[in-house]
């Protein structure tokens, strides 16, 4: 079976890892998003492929969700006694060598998808992991300028994703999400004909806007996933009316979507999703999601451990063959 899944970081590769126990044996592609990039230090950071990456070749720090288990941060405290920031994003020792290795090549000409999978050779995460596209795209939210002048005119300014949700934690005001450079991407090299070969589609517990939204927003992905003949199945990354975790919530807003399991289903709409899973909590939803034209159900949607994620990973292939 050829599964592809669209990830973000920590909800997708968590996902991912009961969806490799679920069905071993399966040909699972990931196309991962790259919004998240930042580029510090003159090296190129990538949070959710090296959370996926990290996550399914078991390097990952378990409790914090990104970065790497064991991790130092002397590099981190040497460049901030030089007062070289920014200070309040965390590249620990280990996960520098990452950034190093994948900058190093990128310089001598290899795309981002040729570097990925360079990397994925140390891991073997056991899926093929694809960036969304190889070119520069980079989400930024606008907010209202701190420094505004004081004469009442409004003005707002665009900073970068990671400074939003990492350094002001996503506690201003979101006006809007824009993923900067996707309309001029190209889909990576496999995405495409990864999706037009999959025999199933899913989309896992990710961020609807800043990570499964971005990828969608690659020219040519979107239409290609709606023109599979095959089933696209996604699972609720809120439960109970808020994000499991992160907040999804504030980014949603921002998008005119309400923070409940039906809503995201909607925002997707019935043009893309087949079927949806909401939580048992949220199984009021499932006439409302199924009248938009999606098949729904309600099952348990905390990944607890790998076992109750498999349990939601099988959930949703068995949809998938429902609405086949
Ligand atoms: P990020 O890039 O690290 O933010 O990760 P993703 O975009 O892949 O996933 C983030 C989403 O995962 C958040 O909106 C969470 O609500 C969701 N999430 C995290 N843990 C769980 C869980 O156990 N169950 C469900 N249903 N969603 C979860
Ligand atoms: N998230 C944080 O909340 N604080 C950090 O200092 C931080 C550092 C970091 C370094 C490497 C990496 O791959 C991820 C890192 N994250 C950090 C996670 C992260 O960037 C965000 O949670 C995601 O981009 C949102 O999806
Ligand atoms: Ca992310």
């Amino acid at each position: 079976m050829r599964i592809v899944v669209l990830a973000g970081g920590i909800g997708g590769a968590r996902f991912l890892r009961g969806l490799t126990s679920a069905v071993p044996d399966a040909d699972i592609t990931v196309i991962g998003n790259t919004g998240d990039d930042i580029h510090l230090f003159g090296l190129k950071v990538c949070p959710d492929l090296d959370t996926v990456m990290y996550t399914l070749g078991g390097g990952i720090h378990e409790e914090q969700g990104w970065g790497r288990a064991d991790e130092t941060f002397t590099v981190k405290e040497e460049l901030a006694a030089y007062g070289v920031g920014p200070e309040w994003f965390g590249l620990g020792d280990r996960d520098f060598a990452t950034h190093i290795v994948r900058t190093q090549m990128i310089a001598a000409g290899y795309p981002l998808s040729a570097v990925t999978e360079a990397l994925c050779a140390r891991w073997q995460p056991g899926v093929r992991l694809l960036p969304m596209t190889d070119d520069r795209v980079e989400t930024h939210v606008l907010i209202d300028d701190p420094d505004a002048p004081a004469d009442g005119t409004p003005a707002r300014k665009a900073v970068h994703f990671q400074e939003y949700w990492v350094r002001l934690r996503a506690q201003v005001p979101a006006h809007a999400i824009v993923p900067v450079g996707a309309e001029q991407a190209t889909p990576a090299p496999g995405v495409l004909e990864a999706i037009a070969a999959a025999d199933v589609i899913l989309f896992p517990p990710s961020n609807p806007v800043v990570s499964i939204g971005t990828i969608l927003a690659v020219p040519g992905v979107r239409e290609a996933i709606a023109k599979a003949d095959v089933p696209v199945v996604g699972l609720s990354p809120i439960v109970g009316d808020a994000p499991v975790r992160g907040m999804a919530d504030k980014v949603l807003a921002a998008v005119g979507v309400e923070s409940t399991a039906a809503a995201v289903a909607r925002h997707y709409g019935s043009g893309l999703l087949d079927g949806w899973l909401v939580d048992t909590v949220d199984a009021g939803a499932v006439a409302d999601v199924e009248e938009a034209g999606i098949r729904c159900r309600a099952v348990p949607l905390m990944m607890t451990d790998v076992a109750a994620t498999a349990r939601m990973a099988a959930e949703a292939l068995k949809l998938a063959e429902e609405v086949r």
